[in-house]
């Protein structure tokens, strides 16, 4: 039986001039990959708004899985996130809004596991020669609290689903501009979110 993949990227953010998590979604949203109806949504990098997004596609699409994708500009490899944590912190989001270390949620957990099967994911994408390594923090930023939002609504609802995160590096296009920015090829960075989508 088909089941439902809710994919989800986000805009530009910081300095950032585009986002290659958004040609992902572009890419991917409707496919089917393996027994997985992809349906791809993008997201705000707003600490008010982020978290309600992606909690409502959530109840919108009623998915049977969640992957969050997020950039992390400046990483090599491909990176799934083992945990997220219960804290807002980092540089202004596209509103203005900069958080000092604030918890999430105030009665939440310290700390969320992704419950994505992340070692298999490394391991296939090892085995097609992709750069991958398991990440042991998602940081402070959008992409953590979207990752604890998410992962925190389901334990709530006692939903046991699998739901979690994973960082890609920047695309060539952005690297042309700085010359600090490890990059892929945005077919590459699309190529190995399929890999990881096969292995859910
Ligand atoms: N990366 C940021 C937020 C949006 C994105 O793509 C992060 O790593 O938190």
């Amino acid at each position: 039986m088909m089941k439902t993949l809710l994919l989800t990227g986000f805009e530009p953010f910081l300095h950032f001039k585009k986002n290659p998590t958004m040609e992902i979604i572009k890419e991917l949203d409707g496919q089917v990959i393996g027994e997985w109806k992809i349906a791809g949504r993008i997201m705000e990098v707003d600490f008010h708004k982020s978290g309600d997004q992606v909690i409502g596609y959530y109840e919108k699409v009623k998915p049977d899985a969640v992957i969050s994708l997020g950039l992390a500009g400046g990483r090599t490899h491909i990176t799934p996130e083992r945990i997220a944590i219960n804290c807002n912190d980092g540089e202004k989001d596209n509103s203005g809004f900069a958080p000092a270390g604030e918890k999430i949620a105030d009665e939440g957990p310290d700390g969320i596991f992704s419950t994505l099967p992340i070692n298999a994911m490394v391991q296939h994408l090892h085995e097609k020669d992709y750069p991958a390594s398991i990440s042991n923090s998602a940081g402070t930023y959008l992409c953590n609290h979207v990752m604890y939002r998410m992962l925190h609504h389901l334990q709530q609802e006692g939903r046991n689903i699998p739901s979690g995160f994973i960082h890609i590096p920047a695309s060539h296009d952005m690297a042309v501009e700085s010359r600090r920015l490890p990059s892929w090829s945005q077919s590459d960075l699309t190529a190995a979110i399929r890999l990881c989508i096969e292995v859910l």
